[in-house]
């Protein structure tokens, strides 16, 4: 695979100096500068063991009814052996800990800017059996060219801890760089009319790391990096959240304002509405009916 040299789109080491300070006390001596270049560079770096044991049960308390009365995913893309639980914030304000948690919302906003988005936060519990998903980027639907400009920034939050066999996320180090969209087991419009998947693991790629990482961990990914769903050959469930924040000028892939009721979303923290859309991207994009969205809720 190719690596096409692209422009880092956050050159500022100055605006670096203001994440670091903010997420050094947070992160327990990790050094958040190799973090940051780690994210440049490969696209991605993790974050072990953020949520202590009390978080990560009120998140799991609060997904268990929704992933036992839960419909599979539809399709290859969701996984037919997966539980994804859309719309999380309508379901349970606690999730709103996870959405705007200080040290993945730190970063969207430093990559993002502050006007950006929640794109989408779903739940995805994969049951034993699950084969691998295709290859994937959270911006592919998206019409811009690889490689390109950060338009979005994901995190994927463990709640089991993820293993070579539970179905650990795979990514495809430095692949927000290349330019290539074409190469085996890449999603097709294909895996999401078909409930049947390929024999075998077409898309097994020498270069793929799986993303182990214990109960409470946290992946953040830029949105233009390959990864995949691992294949569940465990004989237990594997489950994360994952929170995506995109640019506050690109429409977010769930339609928030719509997921989230305007009764729930004015229960939630004011920074939780502003990602919800309840903002202006400066400016004025997001306004209703000539005004501040916020003015709208009851
Ligand atoms: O389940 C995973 O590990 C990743 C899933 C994913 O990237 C997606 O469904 O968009």
């Amino acid at each position: 695979m190719q690596a096409s040299k692209i422009q880092s789109s956050h050159d500022k080491p100055a605006a670096q100096e203001g994440l670091v300070q903010r997420l050094t006390p947070l992160l327990h001596g990790q050094d958040v500068t190799r973090l940051a270049e780690m994210f440049d560079t490969q696209g991605f770096c993790v974050i072990p063991e953020l949520l202590d044991a009390a978080q990560l049960e009120r998140q799991r308390e609060a997904l268990a009814p929704w992933i036992d009365d839960g419909p599979m995913g539809r399709n290859v893309f969701e996984g037919t052996r997966t539980h994804r639980i859309y719309a999380m914030l309508a379901k349970d304000p606690v999730f709103a800990e996870l959405v705007a948690h200080p040290v993945s919302l730190a970063w969207a906003e430093y990559y993002l800017g502050q006007s950006c988005l929640l794109s989408a936060c779903l739940a995805i519990h994969l049951q034993p059996g699950e084969s691998a998903q295709p290859w994937h980027t959270d911006d592919g639907h998206t019409s811009l060219t690889p490689p390109h400009d950060l338009l979005g920034v994901s995190t994927f939050w463990a709640l089991d801890d993820t293993t070579l066999e539970n179905g650990a996320t795979e990514v495809l180090p430095g692949s927000h760089r290349w330019s290539e969209t074409e190469f085996p087991g890449v999603l097709k419009d294909h895996d999401f009319a078909t409930e049947e998947d390929a024999t075998g693991d077409p898309g097994a790629h020498p270069d793929a790391v799986k993303i182990t990482m214990p109960a409470g961990s946290l992946m953040i990914a830029r949105s233009d990096l390959w990864h995949r769903g691992g294949a569940n050959r465990s004989n237990t469930a594997r489950c994360l959240i994952t929170p995506q924040y995109c640019a506050g000028w690109l429409r977010p892939l769930e339609s928030m304002l719509l997921s989230v009721p305007p009764e729930h979303a004015a229960a939630l923290p004011e920074r939780v509405r502003e990602l919800l859309g309840y903002s202006i991207h400066p400016p004025f994009m997001g306004y209703s009916d000539g005004m501040h969205p916020q003015r709208v809720l009851p």
